[in-house]
């Protein structure tokens, strides 16, 4: 028991290292072997890691809840990661490609929480509590080479999340109106994906008790003011220096600029 919970624990440190020193983990069968149970123990002792640094839990990610992502990815089953207070770029502010390993972007849809939520409650307490939504871009950075992995290792590895933005907030209609909204990714000044938030179950609002229902079952908590990351409406796509925006109708924009790698 202690041994595995030493090797969970160094595991763990050698993905930390991978994101903070930008070096891809060439070798991960060791996180391919994890068990679903064990690979979300590992992403949440992680995320204590970077608490410690004062790098505080800020809100959750949805992955693979779109068709587009599983086909791209090879994965078919919704995931959760924790989104952290360093992953947040402010809207219109900028980002380095420094530090990345090869790191991608996508269009996502963000809900904001207005109030603690009762683990114990039904999916439509969930929808009660969400008072915000907006538009929102994710980068995700597997620490994986190649951006190779499994269920299991994806999981370990915080379901590879790595920044994010989100634009202005709008109240959050329950009445089904984030249904079939046109969604449009530019990166580097081109538009590189179209789609639509029906591409996320349906409705994006669908998210909502897949997350209540892997919060009881893989020791998540969702507390007043997280975010949650819908997931992507499209594939991913690379990130390059320039302009990035994701725009979703009727809901606005949010938009970064990435800088390129530092030459010294
Ligand atoms: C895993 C994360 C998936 C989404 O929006 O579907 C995700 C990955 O593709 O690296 O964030
Ligand atoms: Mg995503």
């Amino acid at each position: 028991m202690r041994d595995s919970e030493h090797h969970g624990r160094a595991l763990a440190a050698r993905l930390d290292e991978a994101q903070s020193t930008g070096i891809p983990i060439e070798d991960s069968t060791d996180f391919e072997r994890l068990s679903l149970d064990e690979a979300y123990r590992m992403q949440h002792c992680l995320i204590r890691r970077r608490a410690e640094r004062g790098d505080g839990p800020v809100g959750v990610k949805l992955g693979f809840t779109s068709k587009a992502k599983m086909l791209q990815m090879g994965v078919d089953t919704v995931i959760v990661g924790s989104l952290t207070s360093s992953m947040l770029i402010e809207d219109g502010g900028s980002v380095s490609l420094d530090g990345f390993i090869h790191p991608r972007i996508e269009p996502e849809i963000a809900f904001r929480l207005g109030a603690d939520v009762d683990l114990d409650g039904d999916d439509a307490a969930l929808l009660n509590d969400i008072d915000g939504v907006a538009p929102a871009l994710e980068i995700i950075d597997s620490r994986y080479a190649g951006f190779a992995f499994t269920l299991s290792s994806v999981v370990a590895d915080n379901t590879s999340a790595s920044a994010f933005a989100v634009g202005p907030w709008q109240r959050f209609n329950r009445d089904g109106d984030l249904e079939n909204r046109a969604v449009r990714l530019v990166v580097g000044d081109t538009v590189r994906a179209v789609g639509s938030t029906a591409a996320i179950l349906g409705n994006p609002s669908r998210v909502l008790p897949f997350l209540l229902r892997a919060a009881r079952t893989h020791g998540f908590t969702l507390n007043a003011g997280d975010v949650i990351l819908a997931g992507a409406a499209t594939a991913a796509t690379p990130l390059v220096e320039g302009f990035a925006e994701a725009r979703v109708a009727g809901l606005g924009r949010t938009a970064i600029t990435v800088e390129g790698v530092s030459r010294g």
